[in-house]
């Protein structure tokens, strides 16, 4: 193992290089040994993605469950917290309820912990229709890496997927909404690498849909700068409930078009949207959020 990940040195923020050492979700190694944890501070969405069901409940494990929302003045204290429960803590990350570009609770709760933990990374997980508009706030946050979950670049594959797509003042469906959203998502990426952000790709597969068309994602993706490719597995819910998730030979397949194009992550948990703890790991977000009321929420990492 690389030494400079067991000695758990200070990250210095927004470099490159440093961050995808020490990014548990960005490098194989640091998976075992680095911590992340999501602060579930995004209340609200901007797209309707099919799969998604913000349900209420703290049991599940999986993308889409919280404890409950913690307000932005409130990241500062619970980073606190969760570094004294589990010191292994390298990234703090947004990755739901909702979209974290959709409102300003994210970046202004991000903002916070920078300023407060300059040694942390910054992670920012979202569905990108507000990457490249809000470029300049992404920035000021101190976000270090970014991931996008694009999960078509074909507004035809697209619209199977996800219903709307709402811009200020403005929900639209169909293919040219979904035009839309691809546009900017791919617009975010090419503007947040010029930043010298570190960029990972999500794509929620979905049999039957998007299964076959991981090659020209992940070339358009690369191209635009992402570094990170991450195959998130169909959850089956809401109007893709009947679709039944991929088996173990379907996601390898996917993976096996991703990797000619760019370096394909194999460690990911789908996690929660307030998860804390080395990945895969034992979850501590019941001893950080326990103390909170259930709400609607949804994540996708
Ligand atoms: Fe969180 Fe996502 Fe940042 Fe990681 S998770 S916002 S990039 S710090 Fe990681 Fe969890 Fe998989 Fe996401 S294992 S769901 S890839
Ligand atoms: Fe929004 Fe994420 Fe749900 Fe899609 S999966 S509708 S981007 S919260």
């Amino acid at each position: 193992m690389d030494a400079t990940l067991t000695r758990l040195t200070p990250i210095s923020a927004r470099s490159a290089e440093k961050i995808e050492a020490c990014h548990p979700c960005l490098n194989a190694q640091a998976h075992k040994t680095r911590a992340r944890m999501h602060l579930p501070v995004a209340p609200a969405c901007n797209i309707g993605c099919r799969f998604c069901t913000r349900t209420l409940g703290a049991a599940d494990q999986r993308p889409g469950v919280a404890e409950k929302l913690v307000k932005p003045d409130e990241a500062v204290g619970y980073v606190a917290r969760a570094l004294e429960l589990c010191p292994e803590l390298a990234v703090v990350g947004v990755a739901g309820p909702g979209d974290a570009l959709a409102t300003s609770h994210a970046l202004d709760a991000l903002s916070r912990v920078s300023r407060a933990f300059p040694d942390l990374v910054i992670c920012l997980s979202t569905n990108g229709l507000r990457v490249a508009d809000r470029i300049d706030e992404i920035d000021d946050a101190g976000v270090g890496s970014l991931t996008v979950t694009v999960n078509a670049v074909d507004p035809t594959v697209l619209s199977e997927i996800v219903g709307w797509v709402a811009t200020p003042g403005h929900k639209a469906e169909g293919e040219e909404a979904m035009h839309v959203l691809i546009d900017a998502q791919l617009r975010g990426i090419r503007e947040a690498r010029a930043r010298g952000i570190v960029i990972k790709v999500n794509t929620v597969l979905v049999p039957g849909v998007n299964d076959q068309h991981v090659g020209q994602i992940t070339r358009t993706v690369s191209a635009m700068g992402a570094s990170r490719y991450n195959v998130m597995p169909l959850i089956p819910n809401g109007e893709l409930a009947h679709v039944p998730a991929p088996d173990c030979r379907q996601v390898e397949a996917a993976r096996a078009q991703a990797a000619g194009h760019i370096e394909v992550f194999r460690h990911c948990r789908q996690c929660r949207a307030d998860a804390l703890g080395i990945v895969g790991g034992e979850d501590l977000s019941r001893e950080l959020y326990g103390d909170g009321a259930n709400v609607a929420t949804f994540s996708h990492g």
